[in-house]
């Protein structure tokens, strides 16, 4: 991608539609080598980590893996695709700033069991003043509407917060609870997406994502969060909360 020549199409996209889909941002080869070192992550640093930081849809089935939390805070080789190179300068293209690089994600949803994501903002879960934050959704496999492709709603994030409540999905435990409101499903757009097509959403815009209904398709995808540099976190109330979750989900046996 000829990133010098896009970035002011880009940015104008990003502040209307609230995403922008980068195709082949990854070329086949480095597709390749992310997804080897992300086998790496499993197979070596994953048993370490704390349940609080790896979901499974069934705990006691490592191929029910759906979420890995902070991967760049628990290896060097993450931890550098994410703070360093052509990820963190398009979130500080889009933001207009300097950003904090916040958290790494792996999302999967096995074949059959992968559960949808409801729709959420990731703002709200964030806790920012002001709410200047995105997300980077990597592709690392095929994904369409079968397998639980992303959807945007556009627009959305010139709207402001919905409000959000308790849902009972393992890793999104806040989804909007009044979506869909009347033109939410107008404005909803799904996205399929290639391997190594790079996915940008801002903090506020509405988002969700379908379950994995096919046979014996992975869905698998990096998340990258990155904070605007003005922003302010409530890292107080963002604590207590991932605390409570975890003790209650941790009582619950989920994790
Ligand atoms: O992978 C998904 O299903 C959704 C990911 C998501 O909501 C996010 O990256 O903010």
């Amino acid at each position: 991608m000829n990133l010098v020549a896009n970035t002011s199409d880009l940015s104008q996209r990003f502040s209307i539609d609230g995403f922008v889909v980068l195709p082949g941002f990854l070329s086949s080869i480095e597709v390749t080598e992310v997804k080897t070192h992300v086998d790496r992550f499993i197979e070596n640093v994953l048993p370490n980590m704390a349940s609080s930081e790896v979901f499974f849809e069934d705990k006691n089935n490592l191929a029910a893996l759906k979420q890995i939390q902070r991967m760049g805070d628990h290896d060097p080789w993450f931890h550098s695709l994410f703070t360093r190179g052509r990820f963190r300068q398009i979130a500080e293209l889009l933001l207009d700033c300097e950003v904090v690089p916040k958290n790494m994600q792996y999302f999967n949803k096995p074949p059959g069991t992968g559960q949808p994501t409801p729709p959420h903002q990731d703002g709200y879960y964030f806790m920012l003043d002001p709410c200047n934050a995105l997300t980077m959704w990597l592709a690392l496999d095929e994904t369409d509407q079968e397998n639980g492709c992303v959807r945007y709603v556009r627009g959305s994030h010139c709207k402001g917060m919905r409000n959000h409540a308790r849902t009972d999905t393992l890793g999104f435990s806040q989804g909007i609870d009044d979506f869909p409101d009347g033109q939410d499903l107008v404005n909803e757009i799904a996205i399929p997406a290639q391997p190594g097509d790079l996915l940008v959403h801002h903090a506020l815009t509405i988002h969700r994502a379908g379950g994995n209904l096919s046979a014996d398709r992975t869905r698998k995808a990096l998340g990258f969060i990155y904070y605007s540099q003005n922003a302010r976190e409530n890292a107080v109330a963002h604590l207590t909360y991932q605390r409570k979750l975890a003790a209650e989900l941790r009582s619950q046996g989920r994790i």
